[in-house]
């Protein structure tokens, strides 16, 4: 067998190939969004072995405070990534969103999967199936701990009150089905799908009542920027429309200096070869915001698709086999719109978030 970092195993036949080792962290909600990735890659290479490692986060284990209090950025991933480097998994699935602007230096996501829905939707209580939010009674309680999903239904739906609520998907339905203390909550359409859970969406959220957050319903691969190889074999599974989305919802992001938590929020679509970003910022109450809206093209004039070197990224993104300019301009939009909006004020809105939200 060779010497090296890597795991192999023999074959009947005497043959010797790589394992990969997949790590995921243990949640219902991430195994399946791993094994979704397994799946694919297993039919695109049969002769590969797959191996799925579950490891606990941080994010898993502390339950009782609100995601945007803990103050550390790679919640769910540092854990997972510090695997990654020790070359005990290979690769790691993660929902983008949780990928923090800026991924600590030796690694990439070497794949964007194609977006799931990426809006919010409402879960009523049993009590209140049926009904849409601005039918709930006054003073009706909503759990969710999103500053960014909390800013933009109090100033839509000022009869509503907002608490937080925590805990992954499983322990979420059930502190909403088996207690009274919310007459709704508010979850990603994306990740209450994959749990087969669609029956449970008494309203999906319209970009008017509350926009996504930057890479939500979005699946992406993490792994080791110097792993050629894994680079190469994840590269199959960038879906491209996703990939330049994210890229300019990642960017602009990145240059308000954002993170989970803080309430910003985005939307995006691509039509006749134009990427459509619209980005906002709100103060905690969503009485103070600013929106807007730019557009870039992303049609490349240049005949041959150019090679994209592969240790080239775009937030993080390596992507080689989509076009250079079209991520270029991609990630231009972003940084072009923040700035727009850091010279409205941006900044000293956010400022005053989170510093109330750290003071609270
Ligand atoms: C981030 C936020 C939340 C998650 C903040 C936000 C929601 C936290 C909460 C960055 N990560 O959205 O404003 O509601 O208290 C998370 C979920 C998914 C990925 C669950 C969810 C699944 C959907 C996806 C948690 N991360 O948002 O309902 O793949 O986008």
């Amino acid at each position: 067998m060779e010497e090296g970092p890597y795991k192999y195993v023999m074959d009947g036949n005497g043959r010797v190939s790589r394992v990969i080792r997949i790590g995921t962290r243990k949640s219902q909600l991430a195994r399946i969004q791993t094994d979704s990735v397994a799946e694919k890659l297993k039919e695109l290479f049969p002769e590969v072995h797959l191996e799925i490692v579950g490891m606990s986060t941080i994010g898993d284990k502390i339950l009782d405070t609100a995601l945007s209090k803990i103050g550390e950025k790679s919640l769910f991933t540092k854990e997972l990534e510090n695997a990654l480097e020790k070359n005990e998994v290979d690769l790691v699935v993660h929902s983008l969103k949780d990928l923090p602007t800026t991924l600590p230096p030796g690694f990439t996501i070497g794949a964007v999967l194609r977006r799931e829905d990426p809006h919010d939707a409402v879960v009523m209580h049993p009590k209140n199936a049926g009904k849409s939010l601005d039918a709930l009674p006054n003073k009706s309680v909503i759990g969710t701990s999103s500053l960014r999903r909390a800013a933009q239904l109090k100033k839509r739906f000022p009869h509503l009150e907002f608490k937080d609520i925590r805990g992954n998907l499983n322990t979420r339905l059930k502190k909403l089905d088996e207690k009274e203390d919310f007459a709704a909550i508010i979850l990603a359409a994306a990740g209450l799908r994959r749990m087969g859970w669609d029956s449970r969406i008494s309203q999906t959220l319209s970009p008017e009542d509350c926009m996504y957050a930057i890479g939500q319903g979005a699946l992406a691969v993490e792994v080791r920027a110097r792993d050629t190889d894994i680079l190469e074999m994840v590269s199959v599974l960038h879906h491209s429309e996703t990939v330049l989305r994210c890229i300019a919802e990642r960017a602009f992001l990145r240059q308000l200096e954002g993170g989970c938590s803080v309430p910003v929020a985005v939307n995006t679509e691509v039509k006749d070869s134009q990427l459509y970003l619209t980005g906002a910022v709100y103060s905690l109450d969503g009485s103070d915001s600013l929106k807007e809206t730019m557009q870039t093209s992303l049609a490349d004039d240049k005949q041959e698709l150019e090679e994209v070197d592969e240790r080239m990224q775009h937030v993080g993104v390596t992507a080689t086999k989509i076009s250079a300019s079209a991520q270029d301009a991609a990630e231009k939009l972003g940084l072009d719109l923040a700035n727009l909006l850091l010279s409205k004020g941006a900044k000293e809105i956010l400022t005053v978030a989170r510093q109330l939200n750290d003071a609270s």
